[in-house]
């Protein structure tokens, strides 16, 4: 934590003194038409928006439909037509009691699941401010999910993106990393620190332009399951990316760039390198404008079990369309299981010469339970199954550096055959113990949503998005209609039916984050940033040490590029986005 706050401190200072650069810039340039660098430094909001919190993106006509008025006076709510003003629904507001995890006074429930007109609406109650607009729509996800998706592509390293499948946001190759050094921290005695390696394409992880391993599991792995969930779905959404019009779902062209990346991620011996990174941070520059010398750093059993999970997983969705790679992933991903086997407890220290980002770990049984489920369901072999016989792991909500769930979701989703009956009806009952703790959290939030105090931590979106994840897991286990229906309000948090009244989603809701900790929208030249990201979200850590003007951990978000811990992005955050939005989508057709 310490080592963590010294880093954040290097890089608010150097941070400053780049915004001083900036604001003086901007200064002297005041009327050029094209700096638009200064308008993505706005001051924090300092109003909290007393307004009525709803999806700003919308709802399907099957779903669950709710909003949150600010009033302590009137009891009824009434749809109008955008159009016409014309009153089409009315109901009456429910009390609710007031959240301690946000400072939102005067909460009343507005609920109208039952009306079910396509069109465009707004919410009225005296007293209160109209609504924003809002649409009712059997495709309203779409084009969020296909935003969701895209924005992988507007974060690959080592491509240059052109007008046609960019838009306004192309720009110049940068990062190809064909010449990468070893740091002295992953060296061997056949591998010393003047080896140059080469490590091409990959996603850039966040706001930064490293490349983690770690991280990079888990977000890989969450798209391959929404592919393996849902194939058909995904083989026809296009997101106009370069390999569009192939016969391979975009989803998986996509994740391709990220995968081929991972694959040179392994080291001769079968460890796998924790992470790619400068070591220092990049300024606010576009990735071509960064030169520094980039170093595989550290080795480490996370990042090596990490791997080998998602290089098996991937083998088996790849194995039809691409046998030969396929096949080599999974050597690999064996290779990276056998290495961890003799090296189980190598945790990633930072070393003092690096400042990019940690994903330290110091527990390994989940990365054991997961890697070696993929690798019983890749291959068969009954080695790995007494791992995950014998693993007493506990079975939460998945993150970074929680994959044991992972594991689960796979097996319960391939394995049935594969296991005993009572192995697998033990784990089915784990899976759906964990989706109804996650239900029975949802009442305690006006929001109807399952976030306690805890999962207010730096990503807490993705804690959210994770959950739902889970539930719609659950749903497409067992059919049972509840744990979907839950998942809508959570979709609706997300798109500004929330504390601080943002769509966290950049580019969709009518207020949506405009200055995200995201190096490329901060320094393209563009206002608006690239669409599709999912912010960090609200959380009291303030690690970055920013001016908030609302600290309750729910409340506690501003769009501000300071803010790298609630308006940072990050791929591990926007694949259970695209996860969740292409399984509601996919479940309503
Ligand atoms: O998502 C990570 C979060 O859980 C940690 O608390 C935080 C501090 O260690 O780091 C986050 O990950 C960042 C990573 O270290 C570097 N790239 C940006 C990631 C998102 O902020």
């Amino acid at each position: 934590m310490y080592r963590f706050l010294s880093v954040s401190l290097r890089f608010k200072s150097r941070t400053f003194l780049l915004l001083l650069f900036a604001g003086l810039t901007s200064l002297f340039m005041t009327g050029c038409s094209d700096d638009n660098r200064k308008s993505k430094f706005q001051q924090a909001r300092s109003e909290k928006p007393l307004s009525i919190k709803l999806n700003q993106v919308g709802y399907l006509p099957s779903g669950k439909k709710h909003a949150l008025v600010p009033t302590s006076t009137s009891g009824n709510f009434v749809i109008k037509r955008a159009t016409s003003d014309d009153i089409v629904y009315q109901g009456e507001l429910e009390e609710l009691k007031v959240w301690e995890l946000s400072n939102d006074p005067y909460l009343k429930l507005a609920r109208f699941s039952d009306f079910d007109d396509v069109g465009e609406f707004y919410i009225d109650v005296e007293g209160v401010p109209p609504s924003l607009p809002f649409s009712i729509s059997p495709t309203i996800y779409d084009d969020a999910l296909r935003a969701a998706l895209k924005s992988y592509y507007f974060n690959r390293s080592g491509m240059a993106l052109s007008e046609e499948y960019a838009g306004q946001w192309k720009r110049p190759v940068g990062h190809p990393d064909t010449q990468v050094n070893v740091h002295h921290s992953a060296t061997t005695s056949s591998m010393d620190a003047l080896t140059t390696l080469s490590s091409e394409k990959g996603w850039y992880d966040a706001g930064d332009y490293g490349k983690y391993s770690v991280n990079a599991g888990i977000a890989t792995y969450t798209l391959l399951a929404a592919y393996e969930h849902f194939p058909q779905y995904y083989q026809a959404v296009d997101v106009a990316i370069p390999e569009s019009g192939d016969d391979v779902a975009d989803l998986l062209n996509e994740l391709r760039w990220n995968l081929d990346w991972m694959a040179s991620m392994q080291r001769h011996d079968g460890a796998v390198f924790h992470k790619l990174t400068t070591l220092e941070w990049a300024g606010i520059e576009m990735p071509h404008e960064d030169k520094s010398q980039r170093f595989m750093i550290g080795v480490s059993t996370s990042a090596t079990l990490d791997f080998a999970a998602t290089m098996a997983t991937a083998s088996r969705i790849y194995k039809d369309l691409a046998p030969n790679i396929a096949n080599q992933w999974l050597l690999q991903a064996e290779a990276a299981w056998q290495w961890a086997v003799l090296n189980p407890d190598v945790r990633y220290v930072q070393p003092d010469d690096v400042q990019s980002g940690e994903y330290g770990d110091d527990k390994f049984v989940d990365e054991f339970f997961w890697a070696a489920s993929e690798l019983f369901i890749a291959t068969g072999n009954t080695l790995y199954l007494s791992s995950i016989i014998d693993n007493e792991v506990n079975f939460g909500v998945p993150g970074w550096a929680d994959v044991e769930t992972l594991g689960l979701i796979s097996l319960l989703k391939n394995a049935q055959d594969m296991l005993s009956v009572s192995e697998f009806a033990r784990l089915e009952s784990a899976f759906i113990k964990l989706a109804e703790n996650i239900t029975e959290q949802i009442p305690t939030s006006p929001y109807l949503v399952p976030m306690q105090e805890d999962d207010f931590v730096w990503g807490s979106n993705s804690v959210l998005l994770n959950k739902a994840l889970i539930l719609l897991t659950a749903y497409e286990l067992n059919g049972n209609a509840k744990y979907k229906d839950a998942v809508y309000d959570s979709i609706s948090y997300i798109f500004g039916m929330n504390p601080t009244g943002y769509s966290f989603v950049t580019g969709y809701g009518s207020l949506t984050p405009m200055s995200p900790h995201h190096r490329i929208s901060a320094s393209d030249g563009v206002i608006a940033p690239i669409p599709g990201m999912l912010v960090g979200g609200p959380h009291a850590g303030r690690q970055d040490e920013c001016d908030y003007p609302y600290l309750k951990p729910a409340d506690s978000y501003i769009d501000d590029w300071c803010s790298f811990s609630t308006n940072e992005i990050a791929i591990n955050w926007n694949a259970p986005l695209v996860y969740v939005l292409g399984a509601i989508n996919a479940l309503s057709q």
